[in-house]
């Protein structure tokens, strides 16, 4: 029986189990990516784990997501980052360099390895036929202290494209298409693998905006195979000895698929406040717009800026509408700035921003109160662009750039003939601002400096075997860490300070919620499907152990969050019959007896009401001893003593 691209390199990389679907698997890891918002907590806990140097073959530490600096917190931060990277053998790409997954790309990812990333983009790098997940801060900690990454052995999903984009097509309509056919938990525990002659007519950074927006359909990643386009790209940032082939076998068994025709593609849109939320443009045509963002990690290489530019040459954009625009990387910015055609975005009346996550996750340009806000992001969740009121659309660069000319969404397609752009045969390399591992005689030396903002991590206790407390809050569907846990310009920088940060944990959500949950010394949440959906922040689970939340029961997770409850000892429980949703309210007493957590069947008793009723997990025995152990670092700690 012929071999999925995924089998193919999860096979390579395994240590334990066996590939078998829904079976608990562990994989050796490769190569690991940190952000700043998330490294600062991975570092940290790295450093509790007490290892001298990192244990991967390649490990890289970005600045990207806390460049705005309005005090000393996050340039603080940065130095910390910095002197961790120089210490245990880090690469270091500094402030001002680009987007963690944008840069991996071009600089790091390679075909048949896997990379482990604290952000949930890192499936980016499935763009030339890797294997990248995106995990919780404290997982990757542990690969890259050559720990093995443990996973649920996803199902592999072939999404099967043919034909070739129209004008004003592209490759975020594709899978906006995925979304709107499968949702925003179609594939939790799924790989999306991406086959068929439609694959021949994208490049690796086409590729990387698919394989960087699966993550909001909730799958493990996504992956195109390794081909003669991956070696052009890899040639191209001078890469091509890493190149190597690798294809899915003709006769591989997958598990569903997915038949898309690019030709037949129209321009699509994610409505607010859900990327699952999809319509035609020309569905919502003619709304007014506020405000256009062009970038972030989906959205900002070269081809994309380029098409943009193409479009607004010559062009005004509409009085009514502020145009933001931020570039992938210093690589994309040299380009366009070297080839001139930075300007037609400057003459078009374009604010030009750093290259960096900025508007994407709050990091200034928050738009105006109720405004619509049309963004070649991949995610709008409700607040997250700094604005409540705001109402947030997903789009392609070329429905961006032709509705900010407009003032309004529009169909690109009514601009006329599509420009023409080229794209150059070499990219233009440089890694200076990309500071290679001191070698081991050397790092020794270095001191860690940390700001007065770098709190010590919290510890936590073993668990009881009786949890009792009250329903804190009772939330419905497809709750986002956005909404566990706030980000934005005023809450990003206290990431690596949990009882700061704790006080926004719910927000946006119910104010009282942390003063309450500090009163009532803790207690549970309750939550319905696809629970956690969205970042890997960790902080959505530490932030809610720190203000005493000991179980959250639910009708379903999400794959990363469900992992983070666990590493910070916080039991992730569910419904075993999901109307029992609606019998329990917020303010109920309960009581759950863990006895049983083994045997995967829990009691709970709702006091308040006088019932029980039954609740189950997916937790494998390694998390049971984890949950056991009071989280994941105090277990790894227990192993590296024994
Ligand atoms: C996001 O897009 O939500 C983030 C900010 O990049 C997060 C990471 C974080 O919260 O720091 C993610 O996607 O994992
Ligand atoms: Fe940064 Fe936005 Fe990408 Fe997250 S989704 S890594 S905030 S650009």
């Amino acid at each position: 029986m012929g071999k999925t691209l995924t089998e193919k390199i999860l096979e390579q990389h395994l240590i334990e189990g066996e590939l078998e679907k829904g079976t608990d698997v562990a994989v050796k890891i490769d190569q690991t990516l940190t952000q700043d918002a998330t490294g600062t907590m991975a570092y940290l806990q790295f450093e509790a784990i007490g290892i001298a140097r990192v244990q991967t073959e390649l490990s890289v530490s970005y600045v990207d997501h806390n460049t705005l600096q309005t005090d000393f917190k996050n340039p603080d931060d940065h130095r910390y980052l910095q002197s961790i990277a120089a210490k245990y053998g880090l690469y270091f790409s500094r402030p001002g360099n680009g987007i963690c997954h944008q840069l991996h790309l071009e600089r790091f990812a390679r075909p048949g390895k896997t990379l482990l990333g604290s952000d949930s983009h890192t499936p980016t790098g499935g763009g030339v036929g890797m294997i990248a997940i995106g995990a919780g801060g404290l997982d990757v900690a542990a690969a890259m202290a050559g720990e093995s990454f443990r996973l649920k052995m996803p199902k592999v999903v072939n999404v099967y494209l043919t034909g070739k984009f129209p004008d004003f097509i592209s490759a975020k309509d594709v899978i906006l298409e995925v979304l709107r056919r499968i949702g925003v938990k179609g594939a939790v525990n799924k790989v999306l693998e991406y086959t068929g002659p439609g694959i021949k007519t994208l490049t690796v950074p086409e590729r990387g905006t698919i394989t960087n927006m699966g993550t909001e359909t909730g799958a493990t990643t996504s992956i195109f195979p390794s081909d003669n386009i991956t070696k052009e790209f890899l040639e191209a940032q001078e890469r091509g000895d890493q190149w190597i082939s690798l294809e899915p076998d003709n006769d591989a068994v997958y598990d569903e698929k997915i038949e898309i025709n690019l030709s037949e593609l129209e321009p699509l849109i994610a409505l607010p406040h859900s990327p699952g939320n999809v319509k035609t443009v020309k569905e919502v045509e003619g709304l007014n717009v506020d405000q256009v963002c062009i970038g972030s990690c989906t959205n900002s290489s070269l081809r994309d800026l380029k098409v943009v530019a193409s479009i607004l040459k010559g062009k005004t954009i509409s009085e009514h509408t502020v145009l933001t625009v931020s570039p992938g990387s210093r690589q994309v910015v040299n380009h366009m700035v070297k080839s001139g055609e930075m300007v037609y975005l400057v003459e078009a009346g374009a604010r030009i921003l750093e290259n960096a996550c900025g508007p994407c996750i709050g990091m200034g340009l928050a738009p105006k109160s109720d405004a619509i806000s049309l963004r070649t992001f991949n995610r709008n969740f409700l607040g997250r662009s700094g604005t409540k009121s705001a109402q947030a659309y997903l789009v392609s660069p070329e429905t961006a750039a032709v509705s900010a000319i407009e003032g309004k969404i529009t169909d690109p397609r009514r601009f006329g003939k599509l420009p023409k752009f080229e794209m150059p045969k070499k990219f233009l390399v440089n890694d200076n601002m990309i500071i290679p591992p001191l070698p081991p005689e050397k790092a020794n030396s270095i001191e860690i400096v940390r700001g007065p903002n770098i709190k010590p991590l919290p510890e936590f206790n073993p668990l009881p075997n009786k949890l009792e407390g009250e329903v804190l809050l009772k939330v419905e569907d497809d709750i986002t860490t956005d909404h566990i846990m706030p980000a934005g310009a005023k809450i990003l920088p206290l990431r690596s300070n949990i009882p700061e940060i704790s006080k926004f944990v719910f927000n946006v959500v119910d104010e009282s919620f942390h003063n309450r949950s500090l009163e009532k010394g803790g207690g549970f949440i309750i939550g319905g499907e696809n629970y956690g959906q969205g970042s890997s922040r960790e902080h959505a689970a530490i932030a809610p152990k720190y203000l005493g939340i000991k179980a959250v029961i639910v009708k379903s997770f999400a794959r990363i969050h469900l992992a983070n409850l666990v590493n910070f000892g916080i039991v992730p429980l569910t419904f075993v019959n999901k109307e029992d949703y609606s019998k329990v309210e917020q303010g109920d007493d309960f009581e759950i007896n863990l006895t049983t957590l083994n045997t995967g069947k829990v009691i709970l008793k709702n006091f308040t009401k006088n019932f029980e009723i039954p609740l189950t997990h997916s937790l494998s025995e390694t998390e049971i001893d984890i949950l056991k152990a009071g989280g994941k670092l105090p277990y790894i700690k227990q192993k590296y003593s024994r």
